[in-house]
């Protein structure tokens, strides 16, 4: 078990990535609702990120989403970045955007069609070597609709061969991390449905390939700590992508649907090594806040994992170990849940203002006039938005 003191050491290296599409417009496909104050372009929204970290110290990096965030001069933004004292992370690919794409991308029945998915997939290495981001990040929207619309073992095939063409083509330093989802936009079968072909994929192509876990992608009641736990244990867990859901894959702010879930898989990440130092695991928020303000609703998603971050690491390890070698089921139950009813408002009060941060980060940005300021300067122009 931390000691608040040791938790708060943990908690000051612990950091989030926060993604660059949150900032923009975003609503399901009946509705985008626009934002007053919305970025026009991606130097916007890193401004829009650096804000979060001012006001939470745990935000310094920004997940980019090609060809959402494109400019002519990588370079040139990352420097803006680090002059607004964040930098930028992980290389988003997008291969589900274009009309070529209606069959699939690298899992396309057309070589052709493959060809272009890859050619993205290695533009998208090329950013990051502008950037000296270290992820590329795979989601595929890959799948079929209709029983016989294609065969399911040969886009296993072409989608190992698409990914063996992005593989080989990475730097030294440079990491493939494979997302899954069950379904959509697909809907009778998905190329990529679940951490177990996720999984069996990183492995045929090497140690730099590694699962990206979206706590959204899941079927109702799965068990997501349990994936998490295994891929530690594997070393294949590479990335989280942060979100809540009810129903779906709903983007909503992490920890909002169920905290407790978020705590069960905190507890997991820390058995498990993923809160040491030197860590490989990324934490990256992916979330769309539709009606609520997207500033504010950041934050809250950083403070939301900080919680259920700080209460993991209150778990009594000694007496857990104890309780479970002995088969006390309700003993090792009621050490879990002291921690998590634990209350570590005070605990992350004083990590704030140990860091040089306010205690209530969204009453701090709240004050400080920015979101005014933007709904002020910025006028006129295309708000960004999916696809923009
Ligand atoms: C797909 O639903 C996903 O989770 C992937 O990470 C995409 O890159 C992202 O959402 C787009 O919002
Ligand atoms: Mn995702």
């Amino acid at each position: 078990m931390a000691t608040p003191k040791e938790a708060k050491e943990v908690l000051k290296r612990f950091w989030i990535e926060t993604p660059s599409w949150a900032y923009g417009n975003s609503g399901t496909r009946f509705k985008v609702f626009a934002q007053p104050g919305v970025p026009r372009d991606p130097y916007e929204k890193i401004a829009d990120a650096a804000q979060v970290h001012k006001f939470t110290g745990a935000a310094p990096s920004v997940a980019l989403h090609i060809p959402w965030d494109k400019v002519d001069d990588y370079k040139h933004l990352a420097d803006y970045a680090a002059e607004l004292g964040v930098r930028l992370g992980t290389i988003n690919s997008n291969t589900f955007q274009d009309d070529d794409y209606k069959l699939g991308s690298v899992c396309h029945p057309d070589a052709k069609i493959r060809q272009k998915a890859v050619d993205h997939l290695y533009e998208c290495i090329d950013i990051m070597d502008k950037t000296g981001a270290k992820d590329i990040k795979l989601w595929f929207a890959d799948g079929t609709n209709y029983p016989g619309q294609d065969n399911l073992a040969d886009r296993q095939d072409r989608l190992a061969d698409s990914l063996r063409k992005c593989y080989d083509r990475l730097g030294p330093d440079q990491r493939m991390l494979l997302e899954y989802k069950f379904f959509e936009p697909a809907f009778y079968s998905t190329d990529v449905p679940d951490w177990g072909t996720s999984y069996v994929h990183c492995l045929e192509l090497g140690e730099k390939a590694s699962v990206c876990v979206d706590t959204g992608h899941h079927a109702p009641g799965t068990n997501i700590e349990y994936i998490v736990a295994f891929l530690l244990r594997k070393k294949r867990l590479g990335a989280f992508d942060f979100n809540s859901r009810f129903y779906a894959d709903d983007d909503l702010i992490v920890g909002a649907a169920d905290p407790f879930q978020l705590f069960r898989i905190m507890h997991e990440v820390n058995q498990n090594g993923g809160f040491d130092v030197g860590t490989p695991v990324s934490y990256v928020l992916d979330q769309c806040h539709n009606i609520e303000p997207k500033i504010p609703a950041q934050i809250r998603s950083i403070t939301n994992v900080q919680e259920a971050v700080a209460k993991a690491l209150l778990v009594d390890h000694a007496a857990l170990k104890k309780a479970q070698q002995a088969g006390d089921v309700l003993g090792g139950n009621d050490i879990l849940m002291n921690a998590y009813n634990t209350d570590v408002r005070v605990l992350l009060d004083e990590l704030r203002s140990e860091i040089g941060v306010e205690a209530d980060p969204k009453s701090a940005y709240a004050r400080s006039g920015y979101a005014e300021k933007i709904a002020a300067e910025r006028v006129g122009g295309a708000q960004a938005g999916w696809g923009a």
